[in-house]
């Protein structure tokens, strides 16, 4: 079904001043668009053209080059129109306003590529994957941004429809011919061993410890330990920057202090904590209740203590960093070798308590090869495909009808179907007819 547009234009390069400014259209008026504003009849697809720019009144704007890449063979399936101006401030205000009053109005954010998906150019997924391209901060979340560009999640996601897609079909046979008296049998077992498979496949990619999600939100590091021991102070180490206070007075840090950093090119933010330890004050109380909350949620907790004291923790997990702080005010002979020792104050160590984070990191992600769960959507359309699948099996156990079954499966097919937008009943219609023998 074609839908008659409007066409939008929008600035696509970086807010002016800048050496250029690209600005882009798509959509119906493009052609009648370039005419009246270029005054070029018509411009040869996918070629750079010179061209100058004119105001409504018919001043010249700029001159520049212009690409024109017709429909449908464009990233929004619509004719559309790059033009690369000089970046000033009042060429990019005057050329947005031709264009406008030409025809076109200012596009929505992501309306290109809506419009490229609504054209069945990309996928949701890959969709996603031009904002995650362009989010990148990390090698990591390029990476895997660009695996998910090139359609490793819509092709996972697509291939455990065509799976419940197949099941579906012996299902549909089995209802649509029932006087087959051996139909059930024949059906229940490909369809069990199918459901199966898939339903260990889910289980495996929800498994993946919100590792990828990780890399697309960042890891989250935790220090902790008790008042004064140092944590702000690391913090600001780590940071390279005064992000949290410090004082020598305990209790000073109350919030928790995050800063955004890239790490072994993974984004990670770091959080500084209260201090733990007992307290009246309300509002150091909140700020312990809090501390406890970000060693909960984060991948990474480092333990920083007084190295004149020694140190005990029962909150201590598997993996957790300890550091010794504070190494300038002992016998370097009392330092223990087992444990990392730095000066947080002058900085030395740091190097190492960050290739400690970095090595945590790397085991934390050595086992992600494709990216599967990138985002929270994801995660929740999967578990609920995996419930419905769940009860297809408990209802095809129960032998309660194959209706029930296909039912299940139908519905975590809409489930997967809603994470490439994909969804669309009569493909489910066409497998039942294509894999089974209906003239018979
Ligand atoms: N001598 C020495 N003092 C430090 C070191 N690191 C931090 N401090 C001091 O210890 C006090 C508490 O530091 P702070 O970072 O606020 O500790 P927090 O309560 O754990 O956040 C401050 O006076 C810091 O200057 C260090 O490596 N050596
Ligand atoms: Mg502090």
């Amino acid at each position: 079904m074609a839908i008659r547009r409007d066409t939008i234009c929008a600035l696509a390069s970086g807010l002016p001043p800048a050496a250029i400014s690209v600005i882009r259209m798509s959509g119906p008026a493009v052609i009648d668009i370039t005419e009246r504003r270029l005054s070029v009849a018509k411009l040869k697809p996918r070629h750079a053209t010179l061209v100058d720019l004119h105001s409504e009144d018919g001043d010249l704007i700029d001159s520049g080059l212009a690409i024109f890449m017709p429909g449908p063979a464009s990233y929004t399936g619509e004719d559309t129109l790059e033009i690369t101006l000089h970046g000033g401030r009042m060429i990019t205000e005057l050329a947005l306003k031709s264009i406008m009053s030409a025809g076109a109005r200012i596009a929505e954010p992501g309306e290109f590529t809506r419009r490229a998906f609504e054209a069945g150019k990309l996928d949701l997924t890959r969709a996603e994957a031009v904002a995650d391209l362009i989010d990148a901060e990390s090698e990591a979340q390029l990476g895997q941004a660009l695996k998910q560009m090139d359609g490793a999640l819509e092709t996972l996601y697509s291939g455990w429809r065509e799976d419940l897609t197949e099941a579906l079909a012996l299902l549909e046979a089995s209802i649509d011919f029932p006087d087959e008296e051996d139909a059930p049998e024949r059906v229940d077992a490909p369809v069990r061993e199918k459901l199966g498979v898939l339903k260990s496949d889910l289980i495996q990619a929800l498994a993946d410890g919100n590792i990828t999600e990780r890399i697309r939100d960042g890891f989250k590091v935790a220090i902790l330990g008790k008042p004064n021991a140092g944590k702000s102070t690391l913090l600001n180490q780590l940071a390279r920057r005064e992000a949290a206070i410090v004082t020598d007075i305990p209790g000073t840090t109350r919030d928790v202090v995050e800063v955004r950093l890239t790490m072994g090119g993974y984004l990670v933010w770091v959080s500084d904590t209260a201090g733990l330890r007992e307290t009246q004050d309300v509002v150091e109380a909140e700020g312990v209740r809090r501390a406890l909350k970000a060693a909960e949620d984060s991948d990474i907790r480092i333990w920083l203590y007084d190295a004149r004291e020694s140190f005990q923790s029962d909150q201590v997990r598997p993996g957790d960093l300890i550091i010794s702080n504070k190494s300038d005010l002992v016998d370097p002979e009392s330092v223990s070798r087992e444990t990392l020792s730095i000066t947080a104050k002058d900085g030395s160590g740091i190097d190492k308590v960050e290739a400690a984070i970095i090595e945590r990191l790397g085991s934390l992600t050595q086992n992600v090869s494709a990216p599967i769960i990138t985002r929270a959507r994801h995660r929740q359309g999967i578990e609920r495909a995996l419930s419905h699948l769940e009860s297809a099996l408990g209802h095809l156990e129960s032998g309660i009808g194959a209706e029930f079954v296909s039912e299940d499966v139908r519905l975590a097919s809409r489930e997967l179907g809603t994470l490439t937008g994909h969804v669309d009943p009569e493909s489910v219609l066409g497998a039942v007819f294509s894999s089974f023998c209906i003239g018979k």
